[in-house]
C-alpha cells in the first residue's frame, strides 16, 4: 500500500517521492529535487529534476476545482482528456506536442516531457521575440489534428465513439460562459474592465443587440458543432516555443467542436501580440521590424492553413459525399467564417472578460492600454459581424490595420 494509492493534492516535497515511486524514469540512486512552476488558471505544474543527471520531467495534477478560483468545479477526467489527447495529437502532428509518459487515474497526474529549453510563447511575444517557424508549425498541427479527426476523414462510428470518449461537459462550460456570453452582458457579474473603458465598453458592447443576437448564434455553433476533436484553448500561452521547435500543450479543454476555434484562438492571440508591440515599442525600427514579422505570421496562419488543408483534404478524404464538386470549398468557406468569428470572440474575452492576458494587462501607458483595448474590441466586433467575408489572411490582417487607422 502507498500513500499514493488514492487522491490528494500534492504539493512539492510529495512530488519528488510520488516522481520515484511511481515513474519508471529516474535511476535509484538519482538525487531529486522539485518544484511548482505552474502559473496556468487550472492545474498545478510540477518539475521534478535529478541534480546529478540533469534528467526531468513535468508533473501535472489536477484539483477538483480550478487554481484561480474554487467557484469552478471541474472533473479530473480532464487529466485523462488531457493525457489521451497529447497522445492522439503526437501520433497526427509528430514533433508538436511534449512526450506522455505517464496517465495515473487516481492521482489524476499526467507526467510528460520537460520542455524547460522552450518559453511560454506569450512571455516571449511580450518580450518581442520572433518566431519565424511559428506559422509553419502551427498549421501543419491544425490541419492534422483537426481536418483528420472530421467525419470527411474518419468512419463515422470510430468519430461517434471519439466524440463520446472526449466529452468534456466542465470544461465546456467555463468557455460557454467565459468566451461566449459573459463578455457580452457580464451576466455573473465577475467581469473584470479596465476602469477607464467601463463607459465606452457598455456603449459599444454591453449595449449592441445586434452584436448580442451573433454572438448567441455562434455560442450555439459552439455547443452543437461536433465537428473536430478541437484543442478547445490554443492560445499563446498553450504554446512552448524556441527558434526551431514549436510545442502545443494544455490541450484539456479538447472537446469535438468547430475548427474554427483553434484556428481563430491562434490568430486573435497574435493580433495581442500586435496590439502590445504597437502600444509599448518605442524604437522605431524595431517596431516596424517586429510588427511587420507579426503581421506576416497573421497572414500565413491563415494562409498556410488553407493551403495545407486543401492538400491534406485530397489526400485524406473518405467521406463519398466531401467529394461531390464544390463541396471542399464549402467547407472550407465554413471553417473560416468559424475562425473569423472565433477571433473576434478571443479578442473580446480577453479584454472584458474574468480571464484576461498579459500583453495587454501589462500596458503601463493608460492612453496607450485604452487605444489597445479598443483596437482589440472593434476588430472583435467586424470579424463576428463580417465573418462571412473572410476568405485570406489578408483580409483578418486588413481588418485589424483599418480599425487601428481609426483610433
Ligand atoms: C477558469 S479558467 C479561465 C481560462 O483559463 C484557461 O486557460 C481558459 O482559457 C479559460 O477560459
Ligand atoms: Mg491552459
Amino acid at each position: 500500500m502507498s500513500r499514493f494509492d488514492s487522491y490528494f493534492l500534492m504539493k512539492p516535497s510529495d512530488v519528488v517521492e510520488y516522481a520515484r515511486e511511481k515513474l519508471d524514469f529516474f535511476a535509484p540512486d538519482s538525487i531529486l529535487e522539485g518544484k511548482e512552476i505552474g502559473d496556468g488558471n487550472i492545474n498545478y505544474i510540477f518539475r521534478v529534476w535529478d541534480t546529478k543527471s540533469g534528467k526531468s520531467v513535468i508533473i501535472k495534477q489536477a484539483g477538483h476545482t480550478a487554481r484561480i478560483s474554487d467557484a469552478f468545479v471541474l472533473s479530473t477526467d480532464r487529466t485523462r482528456i488531457e493525457a489521451e489527447i497529447l497522445q492522439l495529437e503526437h501520433d497526427l502532428a509528430p514533433g508538436l506536442v511534449p512526450l506522455v509518459y505517464k496517465y495515473d487515474d487516481v492521482m489524476s497526474t499526467c507526467c510528460m516531457e520537460d520542455l524547460s529549453d522552450h518559453v511560454i510563447m506569450r512571455a516571449a511575444l511580450i518580450q518581442h521575440q520572433k518566431f519565424p517557424r511559428f506559422a509553419d508549425d502551427i498549421s501543419t498541427f491544425m490541419v492534422n489534428t483537426l481536418l483528420l479527426t472530421t467525419d470527411v476523414v474518419l468512419d463515422h462510428k470510430k468519430k461517434k465513439a471519439m466524440v463520446k470518449s472526449f466529452i468534456n461537459p466542465e470544461l465546456c462550460e467555463i468557455s460557454e460562459d467565459l468566451v461566449y456570453t459573459e463578455p457580452f452582458n457580464n451576466y455573473n457579474n465577475r467581469n473584470i474592465v479596465f476602469p477607464p473603458n467601463q463607459e465606452w465598453v457598455e456603449q459599444e458592447i454591453y449595449n449592441d443587440e445586434q452584436l448580442l443576437l451573433e454572438v448567441a448564434k455562434l455560442k450555439f455553433e459552439f455547443l452543437t458543432h461536433a465537428q473536430s476533436l478541437i484543442h478547445g484553448d490554443l492560445h499563446t500561452g498553450s504554446i512552448f516555443i524556441k527558434t526551431d521547435s514549436t510545442k502545443v500543450i494544455d490541450p484539456e479543454f479538447a472537446f469535438y467542436g468547430p475548427m474554427g476555434y483553434d484556428i481563430g484562438n491562434v490568430v486573435a492571440n497574435m493580433i495581442f501580440a500586435w496590439a502590445n508591440a504597437d502600444a509599448t515599442m518605442s524604437d522605431t525600427t524595431e517596431k516596424a521590424d517586429y510588427i511587420g514579422w507579426v503581421e506576416k505570421t497573421i497572414v500565413e496562419v491563415v494562409d498556410l492553413f488553407i493551403k495545407k488543408f486543401n492538400i491534406a483534404w485530397q489526400k485524406n478524404v473518405t467521406e463519398v459525399l466531401a467529394k461531390v464538386p464544390g463541396f471542399q470549398e464549402w467547407y472550407l468557406q465554413t471553417v473560416l467564417s468559424d475562425t473569423a468569428a472565433v477571433t473576434g470572440m478571443e479578442l473580446s474575452r480577453r479584454i472584458v472578460g474574468l480571464a484576461q492576458v498579459k500583453d495587454i494587462t501589462t500596458i503601463a501607458d493608460e492612453k496607450a492600454r485604452l487605444r489597445a483595448e479598443r483596437i482589440c474590441l472593434l476588430s472583435a466586433k467586424r470579424f463576428i459581424m463580417a465573418r462571412e467575408t473572410y476568405k485570406s489572411g489578408a483580409e483578418f490582417l486588413k481588418t485589424l490595420k483599418d480599425v487601428a487607422a481609426t483610433l
